[in-house]
């Protein structure tokens, strides 16, 4: 952040010309990094969040004005109250059991740090650059997105090859039992009643609005949109307050279409196939045996925006050979079932971050038996507690992954075995 602040600062004055620091000044809140966060020996994140927090803590000048610290149980679900109240309690006696916060900038002139945020700054620059000469930021999102995917791929490797030490994950894995995750309530369920009155409010809504209102603000959109072409169309306040928000949503995507954003993964191998050769060496067997090359369909079904589990798995389903088909997040459970229709897909994955596994899978799974389809393996991932994932495979779900299975070679091995004919035969061993 201290790198970030010092090119904001410059940017601003060099590019576009602001010349008072005041207004160069960049403030935020900043959540600590949670995607280090792990399901193994959840306790030990709590060390993880509060060494993190020290980060922008200590540093004064990387201006940040708040910061969120999420739960020791980041990797399991949603925290509870009193997770979170466990994490504000981290702030808490950081500002008033310290002095931490009383002095200025800890960090500057330290040589170690100004040497880090110097090689930041440069390389951010160079990436800048690099980015300004595809075009600019539009131009080069898919550039972007492939990068994030790659960047992402490069840490999850280093772990698996235990390049990278996460402690619980590739090393100190043995340990006593964790209290914190005993107990029938230790992760929090929604309640499904909670989604059915909020439906049953939406519908009293609806019904008590004025429809001719309704239909002359939608039509006034419509208009507008064919007027405008432009995403900028009016569509003023007081019509918003008698549609919802999909509904206004759907003229405009009727007018303009519904944007999908690139993947990041492309069909084409990487040239990271280090330590794949025997996976690669059974997907041809299995392909061979198949009569063409091993398919796998990755689906992210529902509204949830998780993508990085998705790419991971389709990348590297993609270099340990399989032919891979993603067309990236949101699509329904319908759209699911004709992908692997269309290609005639051999297993279908399916990523699910949002919590929302057990109603999308069930429909997943229906429709693919309505479609014929039933005979696919289907395997799933994400966030899934241990009571859900057997509800999963009772459904007829082969395999169920969590953020623990960290090591994907084992997931690709699974999944080569699923699609296996010979196994296929036979019964498929249960998980
Ligand atoms: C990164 C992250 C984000 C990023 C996502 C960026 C992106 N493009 O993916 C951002 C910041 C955008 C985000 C936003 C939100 N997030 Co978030 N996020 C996370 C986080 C920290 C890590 C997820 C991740 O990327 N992991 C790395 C990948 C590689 O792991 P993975 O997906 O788990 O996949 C592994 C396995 O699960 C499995 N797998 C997964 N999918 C599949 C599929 C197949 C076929 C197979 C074989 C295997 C497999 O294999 C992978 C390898 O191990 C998790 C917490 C955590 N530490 O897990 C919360 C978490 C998922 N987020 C959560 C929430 C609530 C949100 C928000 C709603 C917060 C908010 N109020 O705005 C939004 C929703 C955004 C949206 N549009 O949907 C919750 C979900 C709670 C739940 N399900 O009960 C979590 C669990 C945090 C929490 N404890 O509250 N988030």
């Amino acid at each position: 952040m201290r790198a970030f602040v010092d090119l904001w600062n410059e940017i601003c004055e060099t590019r576009y010309g602001i010349k008072d620091p005041k207004y160069r000044r960049f403030r935020y809140g900043v959540q600590v990094n949670s995607l280090g966060l792990t399901e193994q020996q959840p306790e030990n994140n709590v060390y993880r969040i509060l060494i993190e927090m020290l980060a922008v803590t200590l540093s004064k000048n990387a201006r940040a004005r708040a910061v969120q610290l999420p739960a020791w149980n980041e990797a399991l679900g949603l925290p509870r109250p009193w997770d979170q109240q466990w994490s504000l309690r981290m702030q808490q006696i950081m500002a008033f059991e310290t002095d931490i916060l009383e002095y200025e900038d800890l960090f500057d002139e330290n040589p170690a740090v100004e040497r880090k945020v110097a090689a930041l700054k440069e390389d951010a620059l160079a990436e800048l650059a690099l980015i300004d000469g595809m075009g600019g930021a539009v131009e080069a999102i898919g550039y972007m997105k492939s990068r994030l995917v790659e960047s992402n791929a490069v840490r999850i490797g280093q772990i698996e090859s235990g390049e990278i030490t996460v402690v619980g994950v590739n090393t100190y894995q043995t340990g006593e039992p964790s209290p914190l995750t005993s107990g029938d309530d230790a992760v929090m369920n929604v309640d499904p009643t909670t989604e059915a009155e909020q439906i049953s409010r939406l519908n009293t809504w609806r019904a008590s609005r004025n429809p001719e209102a309704m239909q002359q603000a939608l039509d006034q959109l419509h208009k507008a949109t064919l007027r405008h072409r432009s995403s900028r169309c009016a569509f003023n306040c007081r019509s918003q307050s008698c549609v919802t928000t999909g509904e206004w949503a759907d003229v405009v995507r009727q007018a303009f279409g519904q944007y999908r954003g690139p993947t990041g993964v492309s069909a084409s191998a990487s040239n990271r196939t280090e330590g794949l050769d025997e996976i690669r060496e059974s997907v041809a067997t299995v392909s061979a045996k198949l009569g063409r090359q091993l398919k796998f369909l990755m689906g992210k079904p529902g509204l949830d925006g998780h993508s990085n589990g998705a790419e991971q798995i389709a990348t590297r389903a993609r270099d340990c050979g399989m032919e891979i088909s993603y067309e990236g997040i949101r699509l329904t459970p319908k759209e699911i079932v004709a992908a692997a229709q269309d290609g005639q897909v051999h297993v279908i994955g399916l990523s699910i971050l949002s919590g929302s596994h057990i109603s999308l899978m069930q429909d997943v799974m229906t429709k693919l038996e309505q479609a014929n389809l039933g005979h696919i393996p289907v395997v799933v991932g994400g966030i899934i507690p241990e009571d859900d994932a057997d509800r999963l495979r009772a459904m007829g779900i082969s395999r169920v992954y969590t953020p623990k299975d960290f090591e994907l070679n084992q997931i690709m091995s699974d999944i080569v075995f699923l699609a296996d004919p010979d196994h296929q035969a036979g019964p498929i061993s249960a998980q």
